[in-house]
């Protein structure tokens, strides 16, 4: 059997040891549960570290109830696996990138447009505020099936390839490089002069190893972590995105907890996500060095306007419909 009809087979994301799995609330909220959390990333990642600090804290409110079981470095399957395992209630906690969220809640596809924030301090404001708590309370209305905890930073994404610097647009052409899946990321690499090609984070190391693309883009902490210089060593900072992470929970576990429980995970959610902001800033800069250290050539974008230009199309296809929220969040200051 595969792990992953092994996983959905499991049914809940939870192990209730003195009850069975999928009782009714009051049984089940009794009992004790150890959830399960997975992430893309290995330990010591700031989401990931983030999830763990946030499972002590729940193990030490309610002496040792509610803990947290993390299956680091995609364990558990790339994040289109997770969200369908957080779905169906087969893991309860996954910390997935808005990329691959934006064709699941309309609202949510707009952090994924090209240069859509002005800088980590703008993206912060955005998510911390208002707009933050009313996309997360979108997606916990949605059919999606999942509960938005909280949001996490994940920095600015820039390309890297194993060709040459990416100085300008006219650079991008003819490059094969990796987008996450999602129409609007394949639609801006390919605006950009670039072949976007979608796949999942699991697969991208062996599409680069094969030569199915040329590179891909992130930011520093992941390239870094994931060794993508061995394979990709021009980090060029083309800044094209700046994506928020977002902590969903499981609506089918969610439901089975008492709403002291939920406002627990709630309250350390929300604490998570400044802890991972500080975590990051930190990994940002180690990831730099290391990088650099192991061989990465980056290089500065010096004029990103023609980026930016050529991106437009890209607004007026996702962007048209959300105008009141985009206009929103270039309100904010
Ligand atoms: C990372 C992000 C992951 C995943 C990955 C990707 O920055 O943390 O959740 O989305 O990018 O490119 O697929």
């Amino acid at each position: 059997m595969k792990r992953r009809d092994f996983l959905k087979l499991g049914v809940a994301g939870i192990a209730a040891t003195s009850t069975g799995i999928g009782l009714p609330a009051p049984a089940a909220a009794q009992a004790k549960m150890v959830l399960k959390a997975t992430d893309v990333h290995p330990l010591g990642y700031p989401t990931v570290e983030a999830v763990v600090r946030m499972g002590k804290k729940l193990e030490t409110a309610t002496n040792g109830r509610l803990s947290v079981q993390m299956y680091p470095s995609m364990q558990l399957g790339g994040e289109k696996e997770m969200i369908e395992q957080a779905q169906v209630g087969a893991l309860a906690i996954a910390r997935i990138s808005v990329g691959p969220m934006g064709p699941i809640v309309p609202e949510l596809n707009i952090f994924n447009l090209p240069f859509m924030f002005r800088d980590d301090a703008h993206m912060e404001k955005v998510i911390d505020g208002a707009i933050g708590d009313e996309l997360l309370k979108k997606l916990s209305d949605s059919s999606a099936n999942l509960i938005g905890l909280c949001w996490m930073n994940a920095g600015t994404r820039n390309v890297y390839n194993n060709k040459k610097p990416i100085d300008s647009v006219d650079d991008l052409k003819g490059l094969k490089i990796r987008m996450m899946g999602n129409p609007v990321f394949v639609d801006t690499m390919n605006s950009l002069g670039g072949n976007g090609v979608a796949m999942g984070f699991d697969q991208l190391i062996n599409a680069m190893q094969t030569g199915v693309v040329d590179g891909a883009e992130n930011n520093y902490p992941s390239y870094e972590s994931g060794q993508h210089y061995r394979y990709a060593k021009y980090y060029s900072k083309t800044g094209h995105l700046m994506i928020p992470e977002i902590l969903v929970f499981s609506k089918r576990t969610w439901a089975t907890l008492s709403k002291e429980d939920q406002d627990l995970i709630m309250k350390v959610a929300k604490e998570a996500q400044q802890e991972e902001r500080a975590l990051w800033y930190e990994r940002e800069k180690e990831s730099l060095k290391k990088m650099v250290e192991a061989g990465a050539v980056v290089n500065e974008v010096a004029d990103k306007k023609p980026f930016q230009a050529a991106v437009k199309p890209v607004w007026d296809k996702y962007g048209a419909q959300h105008q009141a929220l985009i206009q929103r969040i270039q309100d904010v200051k």
